[in-house]
């Protein structure tokens, strides 16, 4: 009995050395102290041995079980802090290993001129009006003093839908609905895609961005349209730029006027750009028409307003030196890719 048991003990322990993962180890367990392990089988067989042995035999038994159990226990241990050593080692990251530079995409020149624009107007005080691009005649013309027989008017230079309804040809609508719903002070700016049926070419494009703005309030005069406006063309090509106003014709502002800035390419001396006049046109701007403000409710002997009118593809395409407006509308990535810097 005794031989037999110092057997199963180097047996096991033997074993246990050699195991070299978790489950081989529970399976010696099982093998040598479970149930039906070895060990217990010795114990259940005492029986056939002399009753004097009997202690001595249970002992020994005892001895080896505990001596067995503690050195499973290392060795579990042992081989848990192995695997987790190994999966440290094959899951470890290289957070310096440089990565592939993600592919960044970039502004579309138009709406990073659009950006600029309404950033400058609302640090100047002005909220942002949006609408639809879809008006009623009354909108797009009625309300804003354009006569009948007015050019924009002709079926052939506008897109119609039915008879009353058309593509907008001015972002105007907005301002209109505002002044219908809001008491003055208003100072607003509606920035938006405009619809003219115009040939394709390098100047002109069927679908172009207008930014209008329009400010009413009690007391509102020319000075304040200039200062307004003279702020604005510092603001976007830089405080030396100065401004001019000449005079011009719009049916829903009056007096109106075109705006020029010094030219910005060569500071006024005259280049190809500004056709060697030293100026630019920017915009069209005037004193809001008081028939256009009676129209809305507002009563012209009380308020006055000015109002104004940019293409902002034309200042995209002056801005970044465009040859061609069709580029704008292409979305060849060629193009586009060269504005990544313009965010
Ligand atoms: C241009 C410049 C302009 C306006 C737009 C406007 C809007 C309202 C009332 C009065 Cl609701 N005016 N907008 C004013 C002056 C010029 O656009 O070159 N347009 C053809």
């Amino acid at each position: 009995m005794l031989n037999k048991l110092g057997d199963i003990k180097s047996n096991a322990q033997h074993e246990i050395q050699e195991a070299d993962g978790l489950s081989v180890l529970e399976s010696i367990r099982v093998k040598y102290l479970g149930k039906k392990g070895s060990l217990t089988e010795i114990l259940r067989s005492m029986g056939s041995c002399p009753p004097q042995e009997r202690p001595a035999l249970g002992m020994q038994v005892n001895k080896v079980r505990a001596l067995l159990e503690e050195q499973l226990t290392r060795k579990q241990e042992e081989l848990s802090a192995k695997m987790l050593e190994l999966r440290l080692k094959s899951e470890r990251i290289d957070v310096t290993v440089p990565v592939e530079a993600p592919h960044v995409g970039s502004l579309h020149p138009i709406t990073a001129v659009r950006n600029e624009l309404i950033s400058v107007f609302m640090s100047m005080g002005f909220d942002v009006a949006e609408g639809p691009e879809v008006e009623t005649d009354y909108y797009n013309f009625e309300a804003l003093n354009i006569p009948q027989d007015h050019p924009s008017r002709d079926m052939q230079d506008s897109f119609y839908i039915t008879e009353n309804l058309l593509l907008r040809t001015q972002t105007s609508a907005m301002q209109i609905r505002t002044m219908e719903k809001q008491k003055p002070p208003i100072r607003i700016i509606c920035p938006g895609r405009v619809f003219r049926a115009d040939e394709v070419d390098a100047t002109h494009s069927p679908v172009f961005h207008q930014l209008e703005g329009l400010v009413v309030d009690k007391g509102i005069t020319m000075c304040d349209l200039k200062g307004t406006l003279d702020a604005f063309a510092k603001k976007i090509y830089g405080s030396d730029t100065k401004t001019k106003l000449r005079p011009s014709f719009f049916p829903f502002t009056e007096p109106s006027v075109e705006v020029d800035v010094t030219c910005s390419e060569c500071g006024g001396k005259g280049c190809r750009m500004c056709k060697d006049t030293g100026w630019v046109e920017i915009l069209g701007a005037g004193m809001v028409n008081p028939k256009v403000l009676s129209g809305c409710g507002i009563d012209p002997n009380v308020y006055s307003g000015f109002a104004f009118g940019l293409g902002i593809d034309r200042i995209a395409v002056t801005r970044y030196k465009i040859s061609d407006m069709r580029l704008l509308f292409e979305n060849d990535l060629r193009f586009l890719e060269q504005f990544k810097s313009a965010l």
